[in-house]
C-alpha cells in the first residue's frame, strides 16, 4: 500500500523520523540497518517531523544555538581585537579561528593525563595555527601598502601566506627549504599562487634570504619575527580561555620550532593576567623534536648558553636549527615557570599514531606537545590531577608522506601500523578480514586466521 504521506517533505509534527524509499516510497523506521530499500532495492531518504517551531521562531532557535547574532564576529582572532589591532578597519580574514577544544580518552591515557584537553588549531581555514597570525600581519601588509609580502617556511607559514596573499591581492614570495617540507603544505602555497621559491638549503638559510630579501628590497616580512604575527597567535590562547569559562588550566603544551608560538603564549598570559581574565597562569611546556633542541638544551643550562644546532627530525615542521625568536620564549617560559622538553622521532610518531587513530589527527610537529605531556606525567614533573590543555598545531594532511611511511613501509612494522589489505573482489576475502575486527578496533590479520 502507498504510504500516504509518500510525498511530503516533512511527516506529522511529533512523528519519529524515517528512511523512505525515493523510488518507491515504502518506509522503514529510522533505525533500520538496510542500505538500500528491502522491497526494491532502491535508494533511501530521511523524511523528519515538522518542527514545532516555524519562521521566525525556528530562525531564533537556530541563533541560540550557535551562540552568536548573525552580525557577530565571525573570525576567533578578530572577536580579541582590543588585544590584537584595534585599529585594524578592514581586516583580511577567511574567517579564522573557533577551533575546538577535545577530549579523547585514548589520548588521555597514553598521555597519563585524565584531563587533557587538545586544542586543535588545525582547523584553521589552511590548517595550522599560523592562520591567525597571518589575518594580522597580511591585514597590516594591505594597510601600508606593501608592494609584495614575503616568508621562509617549513611549509606552514608560506602556506597560510599564500593563502591570506591571494584574498588580499598582494603578490606572495615564499622561501622553503628544497625538499623538506611536507607535501599538503608545498601544494597549498602552489595552488594559492605564492611564487614559491625552493632554495637549496634549509630553513635557517631560508630565513636569512628572507630578511635580507626584505631590507635590501622592500618586501614586507611576515614570519613570526613580525610582531602582528604575535599578536595572532596569541588568541590560541584567549579563545582557549574563554572555552574554559577563564577558569585557567595547570599547563598549556606546545611544539616549539621557531619559537613565535611560545612567545605569542608568554605574552598572552601576560596580559590576560594584567588585565583581570584570569587569576592564575599556566605554566608553558615547550617541546622540541629531539633531533632540533637548541631551546631545550638550553633550559637544561638554565637558559645560560644560546647555542645553535643542525636540525634533523621527521617533524619537518619544527626543523629548524636557530630559532628567530628566542629571547621572546625565554621571557615566556621563565615568566611561566614553564618548561622545554624534547621528544625523539620514535616518540614523537607514537603520539602521532595515537592522536590519528583516535579519529583526531594531527601532523607529526603537533605530535610532540602531547609527547612532551606524557614524559612529565611519567616523570611526575605534570602532576595526575593536573589540568593540562595541548595544543595541536597542524592538520593530519598536511603530511600524507609520514602516514605512508610509517604504516605501509616503516621497518621493523611500528605497533601501531595499521597495514592496508589487499584482497581479491570476493566476498569470502572481505568475510576473512572481517573476523579480525575486535572490540577496540582491527586485530592482527595473521592471527585472525588460527
Ligand atoms: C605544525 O611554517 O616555522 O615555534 O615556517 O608548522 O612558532 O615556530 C612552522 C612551525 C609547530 C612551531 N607546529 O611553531 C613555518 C614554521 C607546526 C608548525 C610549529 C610550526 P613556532
Amino acid at each position: 500500500m502507498p504510504d500516504p504521506q509518500r510525498n511530503a517533505l516533512f511527516l506529522d509534527a511529533g512523528a519519529a523520523s524515517v528512511q523512505r524509499c525515493a523510488r518507491c516510497g515504502a518506509v522503514t523506521p529510522e533505525l533500520d540497518a538496510a542500505a538500500e530499500c528491502a522491497r526494491c532495492g532502491g535508494l533511501l531518504e530521511i523524511v523528519h517531523a515538522t518542527p514545532d517551531a516555524h519562521g521566525a521562531a525556528l530562525l531564533a532557535l537556530f541563533g541560540l544555538r550557535s551562540g552568536m547574532k548573525p552580525t557577530s564576529e565571525p573570525s576567533g582572532v578578530w572577536r580579541y581585537r582590543e588585544l590584537v589591532m584595534p585599529s585594524a578597519k578592514e581586516p583580511v580574514s577567511h574567517p579564522e579561528g573557533n577551533t575546538p577544544l577535545l577530549a579523547r580518552r585514548t589520548i588521555q591515557a597514553f598521555a597519563g593525563s585524565a584531563s587533557l584537553l587538545l586544542k586543535h588549531e588545525g582547523q584553521n581555514p589552511t590548517g595550522s595555527f599560523k592562520d591567525r597570525g597571518m589575518t594580522v600581519a597580511v591585514t597590516q601588509a594591505k594597510r601600508i601598502g606593501a608592494r609584495a609580502v614575503a616568508c621562509a617556511s617549513t611549509g606552514n607559514t608560506s602556506a597560510s601566506l599564500a593563502a591570506y596573499a591571494a584574498h588580499a591581492g598582494i603578490p606572495a614570495l615564499v622561501f622553503v627549504p628544497r625538499g623538506q617540507i611536507a607535501l599538503g603544505k608545498l601544494a597549498q602555497s602552489l595552488a594559492y599562487g605564492a611564487r614559491t621559491l625552493l632554495v637549496d638549503g634549509d630553513f635557517d638559510a631560508c630565513l636569512r634570504l628572507a630578511r635580507d630579501a626584505s631590507r635590501e628590497l622592500g618586501v614586507y616580512l611576515v614570519n613570526s619575527i613580525n610582531p602582528w604575527r604575535v599578536e595572532g597567535q596569541k588568541t590560541i590562547v584567549f579563545e582557549m580561555l574563554q572555552q574554559l569559562g577563564y577558569d585557567a588550566p595547570d599547563w598549556i603544551a606546545l611544539p616549539a620550532g621557531n619559537l613565535g608560538n611560545t612567545s605569542a603564549f608568554g605574552k598572552a598570559l601576560r596580559e590576560a593576567f594584567a588585565l583581570g581574565l584570569i587569576t592564575r597562569v599556566p605554566r608553558l611546556l615547550a617541546v622540541q623534536a629531539a633531533g632540533a633542541a637548541p631551546f631545550a638544551s638550553s633550559f637544561a643550562k638554565h637558559f645560560s648558553t644560546h647555542e645553535p644546532v643542525h636540525a634533523e627530525t621527521l617533524a619537518t615542521a619544527i626543523k629548524i636549527g636557530d630559532p628567530a625568536s628566542w629571547d621572546r620564549a625565554v621571557r615566556a617560559i621563565t615568566e611561566t615557570n614553564g618548561v622545554v622538553t624534547s621528544a625523539s622521532d620514535a616518540e614523537i610518531l607514537d603520539a602521532k599514531a595515537v592522536i590519528d587513530a583516535s579519529g583526531v589527527g594531527c601532523e607529526p610537529a603537533s605530535a610532540a606537545s602531547v609527547a612532551g605531556v606524557r614524559q612529565l606525567r611519567d616523570r611526575g614533573v605534570i602532576g595526575e590531577h593536573e589540568r593540562v590543555v595541548a595544543v595541536l598545531t597542524g592538520h593530519v594532511l598536511k603530511d600524507p608522506g609520514i602516514i605512508q611511511y610509517y604504516h605501509q613501509e616503516m621497518e621493523p612494522r611500528p605497533a601501531r601500523a595499521n597495514r592496508p589489505v589487499e584482497i581479491g573482489a570476493s566476498l569470502t576475502e572481505v568475510e576473512r578480514v572481517l573476523k579480525s575486527a575486535t572490540s577496540d578496533g582491527w586485530g592482527d590479520l595473521a592471527k585472525s586466521d588460527e
